[in-house]
């Protein structure tokens, strides 16, 4: 007997038809007859909306009441995908809804088909604020998603008849939106700009303009808690009404001005993954949802009280920094604290440090953000003071812990010139944490090293998960059934852990089978969706190998590419016989960023590759290469679940962990990959022998830079040795891939050559002996599926909801509702 778990609404299907027919009557103005699937869903929407209300309002009011902490996630992105399946699953209303709109003459399909998918995240960093929403509603934790509602999301990819990306605005406000409740009454005024003056001894800001910060609220409901928290996502309105004598003059444009700069602060989401940009634009969004963010948890909390007792503020919510976008929120509390509720600067610090913790999702340095303080000063000169003051009582703290100077320096949070966010975060919170193991590792030895050395104890890890509702229930249902009929329960879905009882099933033919099968199908039904939406044609019965994520070099797309180049370079010069390769179909998806050159030439590589070898019928059938345009949350739903092979291949000590590496493993695709990031622990985990593991590691690949490899043009040594790879960079320099032209390519190809920083060419020959070895073990069937069902077993650590219970006991210091 299978014990079934799930939330299961006490609605009945005819109830809950009846629901969305009154919604379509009494707030569409359609009827049934008339309604389109866009009706539809925007009135189911509406209807499951509606189911959760009442839970919603017991949460928040539970969370004031109660004496549990909240948590307050502060984030410029989530990445939260489309709304109405999760809600359903949660609602328990899934069957009802596919039964009720069935009765109304629609597929269900076409109905989760109509929403627009929100893009307001760039990559990782917003896709696991969401995941971490979901995890803390489901495990009944009070918790505000705090962040913007952009009006603009990620852009949207195509690509041109060259192959190169083209990014248009995705304006996903277009249409009815019936998830986010815009709230004008619980709106916060921020203000910008003017000059601090020192009135009866006290400093007073009298900023130049203010903007209105109007939250929308979305429902995030738990699954199985009975708890539903709240993303509040502001939006900027303008405080101005028309300067009459301008328009009187009928200089209508200089009228409205004021309104169209003050919305222009919510307008746009900044299209960089890893690079910040230093725009006066986005600090002004920063300090925006940030000010509103601290403001509104003051009024929640201490609700109708003029002078609350703000000691008491960090027992009551504790702020998470997700990357140093939010960390202008420290300095701001200070200020409020003082300036608005009259502490002193001691007591202010303690709160202001005890309330907020840090976490960093990166290694690279140049994304680590650091603000001109001319900047700083101009849109926020109370800030400029506190954060100067903060400098120099770090500096005063780190003289009496008998620091050099020499370090002090290399320390300081405000430099004259410039402020470093992620200084001001470490000294300013009680803890940092890195994503993975390694990354916490090396930014304590490497990227924070001072920081950590000084205070110890701050310093933690909490490895990265993702919600198996989202990226396994709903994303691959055939496995869950699968998984829910070997355990001989779905509790898998709020305990991960529990797909452990799937390890002996992986010695199990009959059930190993059943594992394949429901890979084969996915298989199938991505190339169904990949024809439908893209016009490709995808040949289910070869292997599935997929490389989705962000275009950054560090993660190497580029050698990928290469290894497809020098397999198809080997057909060619008759080096090796099509029929003997192993039928593979390389599928790729990725955005670069828009001014991030070198990215947008390896879409167009990629694109090009493509291009030349699907349409060589010297290799048709056996090697594919498809590169489906605007990667998103949809697509990566329906390429998961269908992937044999997924690459993990970024330059050891890159990537801060990963979390579509995660993704893949609980949908059983087996992973070639580097020691970096979580690929570490999922390898741990999952078995050394059960993953394809390549490459240098982090400390050889310091190693190799400090003999000069990108300075002194090392990568050129590798072309020359190895005839494989020469052949394929020579052939992207020939023109084969762009008609002839030998330009195309040639600032890649000459990075390739001469710099080389993220060494793809000293890992080349390492990668091709993996990919052979690989095409070995996928020629056995039940071998591979046995490994991918190991992977699937051993891979419940990486759920968000274990990421949440760690930062729970390490760093919030706090737990569920009653
Ligand atoms: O965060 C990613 C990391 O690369 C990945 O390894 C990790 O798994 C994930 C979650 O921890 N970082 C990421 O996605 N970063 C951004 O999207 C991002 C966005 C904006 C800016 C910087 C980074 N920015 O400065 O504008």
């Amino acid at each position: 007997m299978t014990e079934i778990t799930a939330p299961k609404s006490a609605v009945t299907a005819e109830q809950f038809a009846d629901e969305i027919r009154e919604q379509l009557k009494y707030t569409q103005g359609v009827t049934v007859e008339q309604a389109k699937p866009a009706d539809v869903y925007v009135a189911a929407s509406a209807a499951v909306r509606r189911h959760l209300v009442d839970s919603w309002m017991k949460t928040q009011s539970d969370m004031v009441n109660g004496n549990t902490k909240a948590v307050g996630y502060l984030s410029a992105e989530f990445l939260m995908g489309k709304q109405l399946e999760n809600a359903l699953l949660n609602a328990g209303l899934t069957d009802q809804f596919n039964k009720a709109v069935k009765d109304l003459g629609f597929s269900a399909q076409e109905i989760i088909d109509a929403e627009y998918e929100p893009g307001l995240g760039n990559g990782g960093l917003g896709r696991l604020a969401a995941c971490f929403i979901d995890s803390l509603a489901s495990l009944g934790v009070p918790a505000f998603g705090y962040g913007i509602q952009y009006k603009y999301g990620i852009f949207k990819q195509e690509f041109d008849e060259n192959g190169k990306q083209i990014e248009t605005p995705d304006y996903w406000l277009a249409n009815e939106e019936p998830w986010g409740h815009i709230d004008y009454n619980r709106d916060q005024k921020v203000s910008f700009g003017g000059e601090v003056v020192e009135e009866n001894g006290k400093k007073v800001w009298k900023p130049a303009w203010s903007v209105r910060a109007v939250p929308v609220d979305y429902m995030v409901p738990g699954y199985a808690s009975g708890r539903v928290n709240t993303l509040r996502l502001w939006t900027a309105k303008s405080y101005d009404e028309f300067d009459l004598l301008t328009f009187n003059k009928s200089e209508y444009l200089d009228a409205v001005k004021p309104q169209v700069e003050a919305e222009n602060i919510s307008k746009i989401l900044y299209p960089e993954d890893s690079t910040p940009q230093g725009k006066a634009l986005r600090l002004e969004q920063q300090y925006f949802f940030v000010s509103a963010s601290i403001h509104d948890a003051i009024r929640v909390f201490y609700p109708g009280q003029d002078k609350p007792d703000l000691t008491t503020f960090a027992d009551k919510i504790t702020f998470q920094l997700n990357d140093t976008h939010p960390v202008i929120g420290i300095p701001e509390l200070m200020r409020v604290l003082m300036d608005e509720y009259g502490y002193d600067w001691d007591t202010a610090w303690k709160i202001t440090n005890k309330t907020f913790n840090y976490t960093c999702h990166t290694l690279l340095p140049e994304a680590l953000e650091v603000w001109p303080s001319k900047l700083i000063g101009e849109l926020l000169p109370r800030h400029l003071e506190i954060i100067e003051k903060i400098n120099d009582q770090f500096e005063a703290e780190l003289k009496a812990k008998g620091v050099d100077e020499a370090t002090i320096k290399d320390m300081a949070i405000y430099t004259g010139d410039s402020v470093r966010m992620a200084f001001l975060a470490s000294y300013g919170g009680s803890h940092v944490n890195g994503v993975a193991e390694l990354h916490s590792q090396l930014l304590k030895d490497v990227t924070l090293k001072n920081f950590s050395d000084v205070y110890p104890d701050k310093f933690t890890n909490v490895t990265n998960g993702v919600t198996p509702r989202r990226f396994i229930k709903l994303a691959n249902p055939r496995l869950s059934d699968v998984i829910t009929e070997g355990l001989g329960t779905d509790k898998w879905l709020s305990d991960l852990e529990l797909l452990k009882g799937l390890i002996p099933l992986a010695d199990d033919d009959e059930f190993v089978k059943k594992f394949a099968a429901v890979k084969q199908a996915n298989k199938v039904d991505f190339s169904n969706f990949a024809k439908r939406k893209y016009g490709f044609d995808i040949d289910p019965n070869t292997m599935i190998n997929t490389m989705v994520k962000r275009l950054h070099e560090y993660k190497r797309q580029a050698l990928k590419i290469l290894s497809v180049i020098a397999d198809y370079a080997d057909i060619k010069s008759g080096k090796v016989s099509a029929d003997d390769i192993m039928p593979r179909t390389i599928v790729f998806g990725a955005k670069a960023a828009p001014g991030y050159y070198l990215a947008k030439q390896t879409i167009q590589l990629i694109n090009n590759v493509a291009r030349v070898i699907n349409n060589d019928p010297d290799v048709k059938g056996k090697l594919n290469v498809y590169f489906p345009w605007n990667y998103n949350i949809e697509l990566a739903m329906n390429l998961i679940p269908a992937t044999d092979l997924d690459e993990q291949i970024s330059q050891a000590g890159k990537e801060a962990s990963g979390t579509g590496n995660m993704k893949f493993a609980l949908n059983g695709a087996l992973t070639v990959g580097t020691l970096d990031g979580a690929n570490v622990e999922i390898r741990e985990r999952v078995g050394a022998e059960n993953f394809f593991l390549f490459g240098m590691t982090e400390p050889e690949v310091s190693a190799l830079y400090a003999k000069g490899y990108d300075t002194k043009g090392l990568s050129r040594e590798y072309y020359e040795k190895d005839p494989q790879l020469k052949a394929a960079i020579d052939m992207v320099a020939d023109g084969t891939f762009s008609d002839g032209d030998k330009d195309t390519y040639k600032d890649l190809v000459n990075d390739w050559l001469n710099k080389d920083y993220f060494m793809t060419l000293a890992d080349f020959r390492a990668y091709m002996d993996i990919q052979a070895q690989i095409e070995e073990t996928y020629r056995d069937p039940m071998k591979w599926s046995r490994m991918a069902v190991l992977n699937v077993a051993n891979s419940g650590y990486f759920s968000s909801d274990r990421s949440i219970e760690d930062y729970l006991e390490r760093i919030w210091h706090t737990g569920p509702l009653k």
